[in-house]
């Protein structure tokens, strides 16, 4: 079906708003669609309220015996061939993880442990990809719990297997949430989730990576374009920002301090991108400290505009469907789950994506660059201070 956008609301949407102006208002804004004759018009999007409280999912974790040889056979022409990879992705139940654990099952090389909160809705969805049964094994995690983190790692080790590639890639988005829900620990969800769960479990699957015999062996963790205020998207409000870190400093629990990190007022969206820049910094202090020692590469991505995955699941329905047309003939940053996932296992696996510290994005032909970050993203102190306070607390420190 041909669809045609009108742009006429674009020059007062592409400019982007002072810093601290409201964002509930913000939206994408009169989008005017003909589809086959058929005309929709849109007025401003307004936000609902609506109030997401943290997963209580309790699936126990499967920790099913992994087959995934660790020997490297010969081949007949006498050259060793490399034995099937393992890699940890989060959130592999949909979007970018399935389509990416879908990508690397598909090759045959790559044994994939789908890390998700809910064990039914991750096999169904491994099931309707067509992904061979043997290709995978499903891990219970629940981000949104430190415990969950830890027991995770543990039921991990028990399979036995070496770990050669995390992707921490689960997500939430909370655009319309009128106030914070929390962690089990806590934490404001999308940091909580996004952020501080990751950062723990990429801390202690670290020393995993390390002791992997795999050529190349990597840790990822996925960034995105509107984290980095360098780019139009970047600049749509609410915009990521950091500031001083006083609310993560403070715990980020609402008990006398502030949910967000900056210590300003609640606000879903920008939580969820500063939680963005949170994953994009950490990504260069984990690279800073730690490339070196263990040979590890560190990367983040923007995989493109996946504009009809999940992670909008709490936006109001107009944003949903207007959403996909928008970036496909608009912006043209829309990319199919399917191609998105090819590019992040291409972070995962390709031989000539193995530089470490690198924020990768690809062009209009799908080829990688390595992309530029946001001042703010790539702010080593702040990295530091981000790394310190996220030490104490997800309790490292
Ligand atoms: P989806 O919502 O489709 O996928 C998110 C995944 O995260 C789901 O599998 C979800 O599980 C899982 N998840 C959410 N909360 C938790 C939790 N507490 N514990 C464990 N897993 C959890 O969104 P996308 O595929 O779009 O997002 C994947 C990544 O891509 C995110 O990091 C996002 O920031 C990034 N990204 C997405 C873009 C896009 O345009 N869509 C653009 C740039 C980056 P469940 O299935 O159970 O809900
Ligand atoms: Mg954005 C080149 C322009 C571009 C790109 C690549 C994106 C990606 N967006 C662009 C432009 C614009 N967006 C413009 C001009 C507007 C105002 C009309 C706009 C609006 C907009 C909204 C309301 N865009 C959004 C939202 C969201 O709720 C999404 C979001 O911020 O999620 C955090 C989103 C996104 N735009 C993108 C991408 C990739 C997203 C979502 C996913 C993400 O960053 O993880």
């Amino acid at each position: 079906m041909a669809l045609q956008a009108a742009t006429s609301f674009l020059p007062s949407a592409l400019s982007a708003r002072k810093e601290g102006s409201s964002v509930k208002d913000s939206a994408f804004l009169g989008v005017r669609l003909a589809a086959d004759g058929l005309k929709l018009e849109t007025s401003a999007l307004g936000l609902r309220t609506k109030r997401v409280s943290a997963s209580s999912v309790a699936i126990r974790a499967q920790a099913a015996a992994v087959s995934s040889p660790t020997v490297t056979p010969a081949s007949a022409s006498g050259k060793k061939t490399l034995r099937k990879g393992t890699a940890i992705i989060t959130g592999a139940s949909s979007g970018l993880g399935l389509a990416t654990a879908k990508a690397l099952s598909e090759t045959g090389k790559w044994h994939v442990i789908m890390a998700c909160r809910d064990f039914l809705k991750a096999s169904r969805a491994a099931k309707a990809a067509g992904m061979d049964k043997d290709s995978f094994t499903i891990v219970h995690l629940d981000l949104a719990s430190l415990d969950s983190v830890r027991q995770f790692v543990k039921n991990v080790r028990q399979l036995e297997t070496p770990i050669d590639v995390v992707v921490c890639n689960a997500a939430v988005y909370q655009p319309t949430a009128k106030a914070p829900s929390y962690t089990a620990d806590g934490f404001e969800m999308s940091v909580g989730v996004n952020h501080l769960g990751h950062f723990l479990l990429a801390r202690e699957l670290l020393a995993d990576l390390q002791a992997s015999d795999y050529p190349s062996k990597r840790l990822i963790i996925v960034g995105s374009i509107t984290g980095n205020t360098n780019t139009l998207a970047g600049n749509v409000p609410p915009k990521a920002n950091l500031g001083d870190l006083r609310g993560l400093a403070g715990g980020l629990n609402g008990v006398g301090g502030s949910v967000m990190i900056d210590g300003g007022e609640f606000d879903g969206a920008k939580a969820y991108k500063d939680s963005k820049v949170c994953n994009m910094l950490t990504m260069q202090e984990f690279h800073r400290r730690y490339h070196e020692e263990t040979g590890v590469t560190f990367a983040s991505l923007y995989p493109g505009c996946i504009a009809t995955t999940g992670l909008f699941r709490e936006h109001i329905p107009l944003f949903r469907l207007l959403f996909p047309p928008f970036q496909k003939y608009i912006t043209k940053g829309y990319v199919s789950e399917e191609e998105a996932g090819k590019r992040l296992a291409q972070v995962v696996s390709d031989p000539s994506l193995t530089k470490s510290g690198v924020y990768w994005s690809w062009n209009k032909n799908s080829a990688s660059f390595e992309n530029q970050l946001s001042e703010e993203a790539s702010d080593a102190d702040k990295a530091k201070k981000l790394w310190d306070l996220s030490e104490k607390l997800v309790g490292l420190a």
